[in-house]
């Protein structure tokens, strides 16, 4: 085992994960620096306060300021262990860039004196961990990925694997994989990580680690295409779908997913292209869930202007455009999408967005001449076309009454009882 204390850790990236990490650790007794690019997250959390929206985060960041177990700043200080939880956004043709974990690579090389720990948390290509020691190595010479002697470095992936709005429970709670580029690595990455995990720690290789987290998300992103190609299917040969897989549920090895306008957010869209990236002849099931789930948003608004068609000037009421139910987040929304080819498409209509989560439009939806972000009952009342595109816990409450002359286009299958209105169209 190597000779670390691992009493003081340095998160770089304070962002929906970083940032939780940061303050469950000082929370478990380290001391922990978190590092930031931005000047404005840096005064914020040194101020006790968290920059977006999760539940339970801010007591906790608020309390290890006041402790002084949490500090924040721009620059990366000396540690026993860094912890780099940074984005993978993906470049043009779906290849992942690397640039932030190497940047963060570069500021943590000066800092090592032998001894420490490097742990890779963000969701990466398979062989990002070594290419991230490859990174610090090419500019340490005089440090060693070899074990055991006061010179060796030791680095290994740890994904994440919260849900957002949950993470203060779930990055507790959940199972971890502990991925190290050695035996060594792996084992003094589970003392870390044992300081404030309660769930099992899974040791493997750091490729193997990466694969995983690929693997669960897309695991899910194939799960959803079938219920989505499903939802297809069904509306050619006119059967309702939600009754459909419903019913096949009930086979007690048969649990089909929901099917929905696409597939949004940050990391079920995005990490299965890391995989597809990493063989592409190879992962033919995998691009074939990504191409479904990305055309989803298509036949949504395909299925809208067909329905608009009858009307002169209609207005569409398009309910929802965060990415999934009961949250503020507008990260690669398909809803988001939907509603701007939308307004493109109807020249003399409108549309009317609900969205009870944002206060104002994002930018390139924002003061467009066919566009109101407004509230419910106002989008209810003026539509003539209800296109129900998010299962917020709002629009599960509408009364069906208020609906009975319009048109229906219900996305996610919450209301039923639309299936039965005269003049209501099946969802797509
Ligand atoms: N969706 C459907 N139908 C469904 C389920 C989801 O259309 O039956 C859509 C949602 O509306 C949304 C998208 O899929 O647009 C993704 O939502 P999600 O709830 O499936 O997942 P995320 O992106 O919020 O979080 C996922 C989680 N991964 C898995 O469940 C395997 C989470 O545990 C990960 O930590 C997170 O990705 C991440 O950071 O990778």
């Amino acid at each position: 085992m190597a000779n670390n204390p691992l009493e003081t850790v340095c998160v770089i990236g304070l962002g929906y994960i970083g940032l939780p990490t940061a303050a469950v650790l000082a929370q478990a007794g380290k001391r922990v620096t978190g590092v930031d690019l931005q000047e404005s997250v840096v005064e914020s959390v040194n101020a006790g306060r968290v920059p977006f929206v999760e539940e339970g985060l801010e007591t906790v960041v608020a309390g290890a300021v006041a402790r002084e177990r949490l500090h924040a700043q721009t620059s990366t200080p000396p540690a026993n262990a860094y912890i780099v939880s940074v984005p993978t956004p993906f470049k043009e043709g779906h290849t992942a860039d690397l640039g932030y974990i190497e940047s963060a690579a570069r500021s943590i090389a000066p800092q090592l004196t032998g001894g420490e720990l490097v742990v890779l948390e963000s969701t990466s290509p398979p062989g990002t961990t070594e290419h991230m020691a490859d990174v610090i190595l090419s500019e340490r010479s005089d440090l060693t990925a070899a074990p055991g002697l006061p010179t060796s470095l030791y680095f290994s992936h740890a994904p994440e694997r919260v849900l957002p709005g949950r993470i203060m429970i779930e990055m507790v709670d959940n199972d971890r994989i502990i991925g190290g580029t050695t035996e060594a690595a792996s084992q003094l990455t589970r003392t870390l990580y044992e300081s404030f995990c309660r769930g099992e720690l899974l040791l493997t290789d750091a490729r193997t680690a990466e694969m995983a987290k690929l693997t669960e998300n897309a695991f899910r992103d194939v799960n959803i295409a079938f219920a989505n190609e499903l939802s297809l299917i069904a509306d050619q040969l006119k059967i309702d779908v939600w009754d459909l897989i419903e019913l096949a549920n009930h086979h007690p090895r048969v649990n089909i997913l929901q099917p929905g306008p696409g597939v949004g957010g940050h990391c079920i869209a995005v990490d299965p292209w890391f995989i597809i990236d990493a063989a592409p002849s190879t992962s033919r099931l995998i691009r074939t869930a990504r191409d479904v789930n990305d055309s989803k948003p298509d036949a949504v608004l395909q299925k809208t202007l067909k329905a608009a068609e009858r009307f002169k000037a209609p207005r569409v009421a398009a309910l929802g455009i965060a990415f999934k139910a009961n949250i503020d987040d507008l990260r690669q929304s398909p809803s988001r999408d939907i509603v701007g080819r939308l307004a493109d498409s109807l020249e003399d209509g409108t549309v009317l967005v609900s969205e009870p989560n944002i206060e104002q439009l994002p930018m390139e939806l924002a003061g467009r001449p066919n566009i109101e972000l407004v509230g419910l009952d106002d989008a209810l009342e003026q539509a003539d076309i209800v296109l129900l595109l998010v299962d917020h816990v709002q629009f599960k409450n509408v009364d069906p009454d208020s609906l009975q002359a319009k048109v229906i286009i219900d996305t996610r299958g919450i209301w039923n009882w639309a299936r039965q209105l005269s003049g209501a169209t099946p969802p797509p």
